[in-house]
């Protein structure tokens, strides 16, 4: 059985849908969940959302425990949380840093990402379409590695 992509997702993200829509659009996180099983296929996935900053950390060391790749949107965590940051350099594989928005088309106070210097990669701007277009790119990643 292969190990599980966990993608992690930051404060407020459970009001996804409901607020904000120009920024953010429509889609609930239920939904969004939907779509990343969706494009996993039968690769398993671990989806959550917390508003807490302690329980991400946590599930980051759980993750590295257990998991074959990370997808992480850390909402205003992003641009605060060295803790978070001190915990995803401990990942060995591949990690995504996930943004609805382009932070970097908004303002400068969310230009400065803590995650980015460790992420493999970053994705923004796709809106909420850019949870599947994470999947696959993290899952070929992952199949990249193991054949090397
Ligand atoms: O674009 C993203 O995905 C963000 O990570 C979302 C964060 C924001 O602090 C980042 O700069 C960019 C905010 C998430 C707020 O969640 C909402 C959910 C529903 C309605 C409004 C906000």
């Amino acid at each position: 059985m292969s190990k599980p992509i966990y993608i992690l997702n930051g404060p407020n993200l459970n009001r996804l849908g409901a607020r904000e829509p120009e920024i953010y659009g429509r889609t609930t996180l239920a939904e969004v969940e939907a779509l990343c099983r969706e494009a996993a296929s039968d690769h398993p996935i671990i989806f959550r959302q917390s508003n807490r900053e302690y329980e991400i950390i946590d599930w980051v060391h759980e993750a590295i425990d257990e998991a074959s790749g990370i997808i992480i949107n850390p909402a205003a965590f992003t641009f605060t949380s060295m803790a978070i940051m001190d915990a995803l350099k401990m990942f060995p594989g591949p990690l995504i840093e996930l943004h609805i928005s382009n932070i970097h088309r908004r303002e400068p106070i969310y230009h400065k990402s803590y995650v980015s210097p460790v992420a493999t990669a970053v994705i923004a701007g796709l809106g909420t379409n850019g949870y599947p277009v994470a999947v696959r790119a993290i899952l070929d990643m992952i199949r990249q590695s193991a054949k090397a």
